[in-house]
């Protein structure tokens, strides 16, 4: 009988989280421009390219663990419009150290926005090119939320939400080029948010120089 009543119960609680993750309905475009095809225009099959006048524009970015490579672009660059005009410019991508294993930072928009996508752009002739991450994103308002939560800590407990794991990388493992990645939602809103996070991941470890070359991020508001 008891067996019975909690197998019960377990249906009721998937009927409830079916309803309630029905709500997020996160839906990632990833497109791969070889090393042949990519040029500075950023221009991709699905994927919008760069913004100049998007919602990152007037961003903070904040690096909250994990040092920058020294042979690259402040974080600022993320958000600058500014793209790489060749394969191979460390001084317009940022990317995490050498050796290291990535490193995450925030980026605080200003204020509570709706957000319809998350834009993320890459550029490298191998191995630094795809892009490994997690995007978290907070509206602040928790009364326990942590603007700046170092990798020991659960960001689920701290106000943050996970939106999206991206992971670029082929099985065949010739990621060259360019890649341009769209976090979008079905319902046209990721939802309202003032800060987003990006955990990021080196993408190989075969060598110390797996860190992705990112070129630009950009956030689009909803409409
Ligand atoms: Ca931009």
């Amino acid at each position: 009988m008891t067996q019975r009543i909690t197998r019960v119960g377990l249906v009721i609680l998937a009927l409830l989280t079916l309803t309630f993750t029905a709500h997020a309905q996160i839906k990632l475009t990833i497109d791969h421009n070889p090393n042949a095809t990519a040029t500075s225009a950023f221009k991709f099959k699905n994927v919008p390219s760069p913004a100049k006048d998007d919602a990152a524009t007037k961003a903070k970015l904040l690096l909250i663990e994990g040092q920058a490579d020294g042979n690259g672009a402040e974080l600022s660059a993320l958000t600058d419009g500014a793209l790489p005009t060749e394969e191979d410019q460390p001084a317009t991508n940022f990317f995490w150290n050498a050796g290291t294993g990535g490193g995450r930072f925030q980026m605080d928009l200003g204020s509570v926005i709706d957000i319809a996508q998350v834009n993320t752009y890459s550029w490298h002739p191998n191995t630094r090119g795809p892009q490994v991450y997690r995007l978290w994103a907070s509206d602040g308002a928790d009364a326990g939320f942590n603007p700046a939560p170092k990798t020991n800590i659960d960001l689920a407990k701290n106000g943050w939400k996970l939106i999206a794991v991206v992971d670029t990388r082929s099985k065949d493992g010739d990621d060259g080029g360019q890649f341009g990645v769209s976090i979008t939602d079905a319902r046209g809103s990721l939802g309202k948010f003032r800060y987003l996070l990006f955990d990021c991941y080196v993408t190989e470890t075969a060598d110390e120089f797996g860190n992705t070359f990112y070129s630009e991020i950009d956030v689009i508001a909803k409409k």
